[in-house]
């Protein structure tokens, strides 16, 4: 068996010329910036995309990554960071990070907005960027693609319906990809955590209310980190092509489910 060791896999020093190329969205914080810093680490040339650019300009000075501004809901911007990219050089691994949790009603006081906005950013941003950098893949002979989507997508809980459903569909989405990419050698991997203490995800899910997100992870010794799931990204992107990590699920020991969490 494969050892847990994400930098041990036949990975380059950092900036050697011939070095793999990532792409990670949302990667100005959380999972995403945790990623950016562990495909460093392990030799990757990474570019971070995400909407803002100077939190951007910061883990590029930190780690060596070129900076990239997209915004997933849009076509036109999400083509701009396919121009970036490409005219830089060839790209051999997409991350599809950007989203999340916005709301945490039950469906009798749904939100449109909220829900709108999970599904397009989540399973329409993952197309997008996915349909957009798919021929570049292609034609360096191999790809991967990968795709955070969460446990989630997994088990449906009370007050989750429009995360639980957008994290359904964008593993939906992964999982016909796998089917259709196979026969151009790109492999498409989906990596599911469970609670992840992250500055963002909480409070952007309890619309900005810092003490509610704090109630989230109270009295949970041990919350998953983003570094923690970055560790497992980098896994699997660095395993020999032809071994398909079809899907990692991890979660903290404190949450045996979603919904069942241990306290202290
Ligand atoms: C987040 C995991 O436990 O909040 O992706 O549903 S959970």
């Amino acid at each position: 068996m494969t050892q847990f060791s994400p930098a041990s896999i036949g990975s380059p020093a950092p900036d050697a010329p011939n070095a793999l190329r990532a792409v990670v969205t949302g990667a100005s914080s959380g999972i995403g910036a945790a990623t950016v810093r562990a495909l460093r680490a392990a030799g990757w040339d990474v570019t971070a995309a995400a909407r803002r650019l100077d939190r951007l300009q910061s883990l590029a000075e930190e780690t060596g990554a070129t900076a990239a501004v997209v915004d997933v809901t849009d076509q036109q911007s999400v083509e701009g960071l396919l121009r970036t990219v490409t005219e830089a050089g060839p790209v051999h691994a997409v991350v599809n990070n950007a989203g999340g949790a916005f709301g945490a009603d039950p469906v009798a006081v749904a939100k449109d907005d909220d829900w709108e906005y999970m599904y397009n950013t989540n399973v329409l941003g993952s197309m997008r960027v996915t349909r957009a950098f798919l021929p570049a893949l292609r034609s360096g002979g191999q790809g991967s693609v990968l795709f955070l989507t969460s446990t989630a997508a997994l088990a449906a809980y009370e007050g989750g319906a429009g995360y639980c459903a957008a994290k359904a569909g964008q593993q939906a989405l992964a999982r016909a990809l796998r089917l259709e990419e196979a026969a151009n050698n790109i492999r498409v991997i989906e990596v599911a955590p469970g609670m992840v203490h992250t500055e963002e995800f909480a409070l952007n899910r309890l619309a900005g209310d810092q003490d509610a997100a704090d109630r989230v992870y109270a009295g949970v010794a041990l919350p998953l980190t983003a570094a923690d799931v970055a560790d497992a990204i980098v896994f699997a992107l660095n395993a020999p092509h032809h071994v398909n990590i079809d899907q990692i699920v991890l979660r903290p020991l404190a949450q045996a489910a979603n919904h069942k969490v241990l306290r202290g």
